[in-house]
């Protein structure tokens, strides 16, 4: 399929997207939100995709959502389309690993798309803010939940209340990143952790994202409780019996998403 604001290919088993509207810094147009969405159904749908890379430029993974497209919009135009939730949301529903890879600004919607991933992977350039106070309102894509589940209250509410900024070595720091690599290691680095999920048993791979992104929506017995029943069925497949005999038998697993 041919996109205008995102470019995608494919590295063996792994999915490539690539934010691309370069003059406005990525920032999420509509029409961005609707094709990284179909990108995604794309990936997810095609059994050859065992994970996913969502990247920008060097300069800006994306600084926000389309500022021009959003400024004239009443109230109405903004609660009757659902503008926001319609479409953004696609990220979270996304059941193979999608990891983020950062280089440059990740701003408001921006900030939200990546920590909507599952993990970070930040440039030495990387900077993450929710500025959109310094606009007249607030994240409307999960940055005030998120981000303070991700770097605690006192980080969050600096960020939102006042719009600065956090630089790549802040971030990891705080576990908004999962590390910090050299911008120009950056794209090699999300693919081969990419390669790494995609070489594994995907269905147990899905299983285990489940597990932990129970974490942040139940209480601690009821998420342990959670993650037991999912351990147990991951003994119905037979990646778990190929996992092991290959253990065993001192020999790498060919994992058939059984
Ligand atoms: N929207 C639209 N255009 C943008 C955006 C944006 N968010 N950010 C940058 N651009 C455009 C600029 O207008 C400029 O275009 P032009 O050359 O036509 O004037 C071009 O990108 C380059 O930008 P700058 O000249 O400003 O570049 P600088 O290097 O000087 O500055 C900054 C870079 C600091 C990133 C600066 O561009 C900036 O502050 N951008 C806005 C950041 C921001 O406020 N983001 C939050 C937006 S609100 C939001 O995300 C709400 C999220 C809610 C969920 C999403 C709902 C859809």
């Amino acid at each position: 399929m041919a996109y205008e604001t995102v470019l995608v290919e494919t590295r063996g088993k792994v999915g490539i997207v690539t934010l691309n509207r370069p003059k406005a810094l990525n920032a999420l147009s509509a029409e961005l939100v609707r094709e990284l969405g179909q990108a995604l159904d794309a990936f997810e749908a095609d059994s050859a995709i065992g994970a996913i890379v969502l990247t920008g430029s060097e300069k800006a993974f994306a600084a926000g959502a389309d500022i021009k497209e959003m400024a004239t919009k009443g109230y109405m135009d903004v609660y009757l389309a659902d503008f926001i939730t319609s479409g953004w949301e696609r990220v979270t529903t996304c059941r193979k690993p999608i990891v983020a890879a950062v280089a440059g600004y990740a701003l408001g919607g921006g900030c939200e798309v990546a920590m909507m991933c599952d993990f970070i992977l930040a440039a030495d350039t990387a900077k993450f803010g929710q500025p959109e106070i310094t606009i007249g309102t607030i994240p409307g894509a999960g940055g005030t939940q998120r981000l303070t589940r991700a770097v605690g209250k006192a980080k969050a509410m600096e960020m939102v209340l006042t719009g600065r900024m956090m630089d790549a070595a802040e971030a990891e720091r705080s576990g908004l990143v999962s590390r910090v690599v050299p911008a120009a290691d950056l794209l090699a680095e999300a693919v081969k952790a990419a390669e790494k999920m995609a070489g594994l048993s995907l269905p147990v791979v899905m299983l285990a994202k489940e597990a932990v992104n129970r974490a942040f929506e139940t209480t601690l017995a009821e998420g342990v409780r959670f993650e037991r029943r999912l351990f147990h069925s991951t003994f119905a497949t037979e990646d778990q019996k190929e996992g092991m005999a290959a253990f065993v038998e001192k020999r790498p697993p060919a994992f058939r998403n059984r």
